[in-house]
């Protein structure tokens, strides 16, 4: 019976079905990928929960306030390159995440990816053995510029090591120009495990103004329909020049911020070695992610050793969001 149960519950039909019992509360991700809908659900959202975004705007202000002045993400550019080799809370985190990314057998890993390309890999920051890591997401080097450019404190998304073999050369998928395709906007936060450089597949992408400029002219001229469509990049250069691509090149300790979903971008085309990292993604707190109603804000599935060093608003506003597991269907992400 149990299998059985299983069994169906693997099945595509069945979380389809599951996402529609639970839509009405995330019909976000159900509307075009335009910037017109992406607007439109994150202020349904915020009108909704009016209360909570009071709230989370009040602890940005607290959190920078409390906290020593930290870069910002220009709103123009979409993303911040920051250098932390000399900050012990971050190189803990790195250090953490190497050990585990050392201990993953990336080959076996390979063969049953979504991405053979680009393998996920999640972290389970619930546990304790990752208490550095959890400590990093929710440090105001981090959480600072992230809330100062969404206007208030955000929700963690997924928390993974991201592996590109970099084996073959291609331009498919991720590997060519897109958006995200989020909300209004979003923040990766990359963190480089081992030096990314020129040879093992850099994220590539453009400034957030120029890519919302060159989206209304493909748009205009009839090439892109929605942010997430796959773009050659003669399309993209016929509106900028190829030297107007930014390479997202770092070290350990290093951290580029960006957002994928404002900043049209492509990462793992080819290599000759492989490129690691951990890969942090915060979502706005009013993200077509996360349900318009019924939202709670829980630490209860927090490791203990975990949770005493964490039981705070900011805690659990960031990081005990209880929803995101319907977020995981990715129902609206092909690539
Ligand atoms: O491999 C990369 O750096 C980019 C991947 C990407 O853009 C995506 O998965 O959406
Ligand atoms: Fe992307």
């Amino acid at each position: 019976m149990n299998s059985l149960k299983s069994k169906i519950s693997n099945t595509p039909f069945y979380s389809k079905l599951s996402f529609m019992k639970h839509f009405p509360a995330y019909s976000g991700m159900v509307l075009p990928d335009t910037p017109f809908w992406a607007n439109f659900t994150v202020n349904v959202s915020r009108f909704l929960n009016g209360k909570e975004e009071k709230q989370r705007v009040a602890l940005t202000k607290k959190i920078a306030k409390d906290s020593k002045p930290q870069a910002r993400i220009p709103e123009d550019e979409g993303f911040l390159i920051l250098d932390f080799r000399d900050n012990p809370m971050v190189m803990e985190a790195v250090e953490c995440a190497r050990n585990y990314a050392n201990g993953a057998d990336w080959d076996a890993l390979e063969k049953t990816a979504k991405k053979p390309f680009l393998i996920d890999y999640p972290i389970d920051y619930h546990n304790e053995k990752f208490a550095p890591i959890a400590k990093l997401l929710l440090s105001p080097e981090l959480l600072v510029p992230v809330s100062e450019y969404f206007g208030a404190l955000p929700v963690v998304g997924d928390v993974h090591i991201w592996y590109s073999p970099n084996k073959e050369q291609s331009n498919d998928r991720s590997r060519s120009y897109h958006s995200d395709g989020l909300d209004r906007h979003h923040v990766q936060v990359f963190l480089p495990l081992e030096e990314i450089d020129e040879d093992n597949g850099p994220l590539t992408f453009l400034s957030a103004k120029q890519s919302e400029e060159i989206y209304k002219k493909l748009n205009k001229d009839g090439i892109a329909y929605r942010r997430n469509q796959k773009l050659d990049d003669e399309d993209i250069y016929k509106y900028c020049k190829p030297e107007d691509a930014i390479k997202g090149l770092a070290k350990p300790g290093q951290a580029i911020m960006a957002d994928t979903t404002r900043c049209y971008h492509y990462g793992s085309r080819f290599g000759k070695r492989p490129r690691v990292q951990l890969l942090i993604q915060y979502y706005e707190p009013f993200s077509k992610k996360m349900p318009l109603w019924n939202r709670e804000a829980r630490l209860d599935g927090f490791d203990e050793g975990v949770i005493k060093a964490l039981d705070t608003d900011v805690a659990r506003n960031v990081l005990g969001m209880t929803h995101l597991e319907y977020s995981r269907m990715r129902l609206d992400e092909a690539a």
